[in-house]
This record gives C-alpha cells, structure tokens and sequence, in this order.
C-alpha cells in the first residue's frame, strides 16, 4: 500500500532526530513539505518562546504549499507540531476533487488522473484520486479497472480499508466512501467499456450515497441516465455491501463467493464491477443487460450535485 510508506519513513525519522520532526510530520503529502523546518528547528533548540504567526506559516496548506517566512518566536518543535498537524488535517478534511485545483495537465499522471491529498476521519491521511478529464469536470473516483494486474477477490476488512494503487487500479475503501458521502448531494457516474465490441457505456445516477459501517455500508442509488443499455444498480439500492466472508445478500448462499465480486448483492446481482476481470460468464466483471456484457475497464466516481 503505498499509504504506508510515508508513514514508515516518518516513524524512521523521527526516532532518530525527535527535536527536529517537524518536517517530516509535513512530508507524507508531496506539496506540503516544509523545506525550512529542519533548518529553524536547528537554530532555535535552545530557546524557548510562545508560538506565534503559525496561521499565516500554514495559511497555504490549502494550496499544497507551506508559507516560506518563518513564524515568528516558534521554538518549541513538539508544539509547533501538534498545531501544524492540526492544521493540515483541518485544510484538508473531506476534501474531494470538487475543490480541488490543477495547476496543469503536466501534473497529470498521463491517463486522465490527478492524486489530491486528504484527510479523513475515522480513516486519516489518504489521498484520492481524481478523474479531470472524462468530460472536463471533476470526479473523485473511488473504484478503477483497467486491467487483471490486482486480485479484487478479498474479504470484508480489506474492502472498508481500501486496496490497490491509485494510479493503477484500485478501491478506495467503504469507511472512507461513507465518510465522503455522508453529506448527501452526491451524484454517481460510472464509466465502463465492453469487451465484446469496446462500447463505451456511461451510467450516471443523479443520487448516491454509502451508509454508515453499522448499516454494512449500504448502498443508496437513483436517478439513472446514460448511455449504458441497462440501469444495472436499481436492483441494488437500499442493499448492504456483501464480501465473500461477510454474507449481507438476500441468496440462500454467498453471492460474493458465487459471482467472485464483492458488492451491494440483493439475490444476487446485476452488475459485477469488482468481479474477476480475468474470467468469463458469471464470475467475471460484467453490467447485465439481458446477458452479462464482460468489461474490460471500469471506473466508479462521485462528486457533489452541481
Ligand atoms: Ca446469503
């Protein structure tokens, strides 16, 4: 999980050079590195003095960047940071790419992505990523499929955590899909092509929303439109998130384990979209539409109803 490695390198760190962590707690999203830090916090160890001008030293963070001038009178590293910790997580709570800024294309990944950092709560730190490209407005996606390299045939824990790569395929996570939806005013968009004759299908729904963890994270979807043959969720609103080890479906057995796709599964399904992309038929990944229509790309993505 690339998730963790900031993280790794920080708890390195810092246990070597605790006086001087501030930077390094600042370093696990790229832009908001305070180059300075190490340096200030060298010089001023040994005094002491009350913490001030800290608001216009973070007063960037919203923009990537940490200010450049040093906040006057701060010495204490511990001090200073707990607040810009607080100030981080604070510009970046529940931020999606609704608000998110490009500066160009060349900060583009190359395939129509941009990764924007986050903070969560009761997830933390994640970045998402966003879709900046597909129509020229901003998505935040939470599900990406574009080929068989990752095994999305997983339980219950590791579909509430997230998996994958952001800048190759992907789920986010229900617990952090929950905790961006909750708001309401959500609209859905999914973006699939078919293997059989590479159609390009797009399903919209104008409402969407995760439930809460002691709801299995169900699932709240109306509003179809697009070009996509079949309204393949309809079946599945109101429906609790089922994995192949925690069985919420209304099927005799499991449906995850039947259809080899984790989802929202009423008896059973009819859309796959986490199925097993390198198999065939009922196990594989499909939208139904009278049979069921096998995909070889899929992306799942939100944002806030204009
Ligand atoms: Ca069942």
């Amino acid at each position: 999980m690339e998730f963790l490695i900031p993280f790794l390198l920080f708890s390195f760190v810092i246990s070597k050079s605790p006086v001087c962590a501030t930077n390094v707690r600042l370093s696990p999203f790229k832009g908001l590195v305070c180059n300075q830090c190490q340096q200030w916090c060298a010089n001023d160890t040994t005094e002491s003095k009350q913490v001030r001008g800290l608001d216009d030293f973070v007063a960037h963070t919203k923009d990537g960047t940490v200010g450049s001038t040093k906040p006057e009178g701060i010495i204490d590293m511990t001090l200073i940071e707990q607040i810009i910790d607080n100030k981080i997580k604070e510009a970046l709570q529940m931020r999606t790419c609704d608000g998110a800024k490009f500066e160009s294309a060349s900060s583009r990944n190359g395939s129509g992505g941009v990764v924007v950092d986050s903070y969560i709560p009761a997830v933390g730190f994640r970045s998402v990523r966003c879709d900046v490209t597909d129509d020229g407005e901003n998505w935040t996606v939470f599900q990406r499929r574009i080929n068989g390299d990752l095994d999305f045939d997983r339980g219950w824990a590791d579909y509430v955590r997230g998996f994958g790569d952001l800048h190759g395929n992907f789920w986010l996570g229900l617990e952090a899909m929950y905790q961006l939806t909750k708001s309401g005013n959500i609209e859905l968009k999914i973006s699939m092509i078919t293997k059989d004759v590479a159609d390009y299908w797009i399903a919209k729904y104008s409402n969407f929303q995760i439930g809460p963890g002691s709801d299995k994270y169900k699932l709240t979807v109306s509003g179809f439109s697009g070009n996509a043959t079949f309204d393949g969720l309809a079946y599945h609103n109101n429906r609790p998130f089922t994995t192949k080890d925690a069985d919420h479906d209304h099927y005799s057995r499991n449906c995850a384990s039947r259809h080899e796709g984790a989802w929202w599964h009423h008896d059973c399904a009819n859309a796959n979209l986490n199925g097993n992309f390198n198999k065939e038929g009922g196990r594989g990944m499909w939208w139904y539409d009278g049979s069921y229509r096998l995909l070889v790309y899929s992306e799942m993505k939100f944002r806030r109803r204009l």
